[in-house]
């Protein structure tokens, strides 16, 4: 294990880049509010304004805020893998036409949900003392199919650095390894330096599995999670798998950070989280070397539905130096007056760290269904680790600002669905990543910029 001076580490929240083509098609099952807000018009610019303007709150309050560059879509090379042939022109046209929602999933900007990009254990728990990375495969759809190439790529140019970062491949993108990332991953530890355990949440089991969700599809198996578990190294004392309750994913819960959220010692999550709610607690209790905290909100006090449409647990759970917690809520939150009072009534006002709330509109994204926490990947890294960073991907107000002047001068302040098949979008949206990759430093990732 490491020997690493524990007060340099923190965690650092890579928040994901809406893309230019972020629009409204409906296409995750399973996924309440994409399903249901399918169709309408969406923003894009105002999308990535939110995003930023999430990063740059979360920075000015003082916490370590990274970003992470949207992927090049439409993905006119998986139309054309799937047959569709001629100019760029012919192929987006020739698939609007014929499959409309081939067009629809090579266009979705779901990479901004960065909670979804693979799965990290910091140097401080691994055996070889580097942070070690698996993209997720994202095999249960096909729009989010297409995100682990690039994912692997993007990730593999920040964290370059051989002697501090180790990447691992992919998982099979079959059934059987279905991988949906740190949405589905949780470290407990004391301080963020602290030794940490693993909480691994599958929603089925490829191998001989019981009890499964009837209505939308377990995103995650047990097979997948204990293959990242064994790729970067981690033990059975450092790892808990558990199984998330079938009945939340058939009510909407597609992922473990839509009923769930963890940070440090304190884990926060609705009754309904887990099939085996105390088996969970006590196995983590056994296996941490800090006493677990844990949070628990009833179904009486916030239901299935207010903790869906809300995106209560969704929320960033974020430490301060004065040993308290800030809890980062979608604005949802304010408006469900059952989870609004939870907040301030058992959650502030409870025997525990949280000790305030930060309401941020992210408003564009929670309509397809991510929330605060799912437009983030948590990366905890030593200040050697963050010295060895390649690119410009630590936000500061000079990045903020450029940022934002990028979307200004390239995003379209609104996108219908029928918009998607315009070649211009895909001339915009090249354009602008090109311009993206000189910014942020980081070479060329994109499969246009590769040749
Ligand atoms: O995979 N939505 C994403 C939302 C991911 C949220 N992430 C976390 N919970 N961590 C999904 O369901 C909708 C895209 C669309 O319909 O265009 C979508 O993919």
């Amino acid at each position: 294990m490491s020997t690493l001076d524990i007060s340099s580490v923190r965690e650092v929240n890579f928040d994901g880049l809406v893309g230019p083509t972020h629009n409204y098609s409906g296409l995750a099952v399973g996924n309440v509010a994409s399903m249901s807000h399918g169709g309408l018009v969406s923003s894009p610019k105002e999308g990535a304004l939110q995003g930023l303007l999430k990063m740059k709150s979360l920075m000015d309050a003082g916490y370590a805020q990274g970003v992470l560059p949207p992927q090049q879509r439409p993905d006119i090379s998986a139309l054309r893998d799937l047959g569709f042939s001629g100019s760029n022109s012919d192929v987006l046209a020739r698939a609007a036409k014929e499959a409309p929602q081939l067009l629809r999933a090579v266009c979705s900007a779901s990479s901004m949900w960065t909670a979804n990009a693979g799965t990290i254990t910091p140097s401080l728990d691994a055996q070889d003392s580097r942070v070690h990375f698996t993209p997720a495969n994202l095999q249960s759809s096909f729009h989010r199919y297409l995100e682990p190439q690039t994912t692997g790529r993007v990730l593999r140019a920040i964290f370059r650095n051989e002697q501090h970062f180790a990447h691992h491949p992919v998982l099979p993108a079959t059934p059987t390894f279905a991988d949906e990332g740190a949405a589905n991953h949780t470290r407990l530890c004391g301080e963020h330096g602290e030794p940490g355990v693993h909480l691994f949440v599958y929603g089925r089991q490829a191998f001989g599995g019981e009890k499964e969700p009837k209505r939308y599809p377990a995103r995650q198996t047990l097979e997948a999670s204990q293959a990242v578990a064994r790729q970067h190294g981690l033990t059975d004392a450092q790892t808990v798998f558990a199984q998330q309750h079938p009945d939340a994913i058939d009510a909407g819960v597609f992922h473990n950070d839509v009923i769930a959220v963890g940070n440090g010692p304190v884990l926060l999550y609705h009754e309904m989280a887990f099939l085996d709610e105390e088996g969970t607690l006590d196995e983590l209790r056994a296996k941490m070397a800090t006493p677990l905290i844990p949070v628990r909100v009833p179904q009486e006090a916030v239901s299935m539905e207010d903790a869906v449409a809300s995106y209560l647990f969704n929320s960033q759970l974020l430490s301060n130096p004065d040993g308290t917690m800030t809890l980062v809520v979608p604005g949802e939150c304010q408006e469900r007056e059952a989870v609004w009072r939870t907040i301030q009534d058992s959650l502030l006002a409870g025997n525990n760290p949280i000790s305030d709330v930060i309401v941020k509109d992210v408003k564009q994204s929670m309509r397809n269904g991510g929330g605060p926490a799912c437009l983030r990947l948590r990366v905890v890294l030593s200040e050697a680790e963050r010295a060895a960073l390649t690119g410009r991907v630590l936000l500061t107000d000079a990045l903020y600002d450029e940022l934002t002047a990028w979307v200004n001068r390239h995003y379209r302040d609104r996108l219908a669905v029928d918009d998607l098949k315009d070649p211009q979008l895909a001339e915009e949206s090249l354009t602008a990543l090109d311009e993206l990759t000189q910014l942020l430093k980081i070479g060329s990732v994109y499969p246009f910029q590769l040749g």
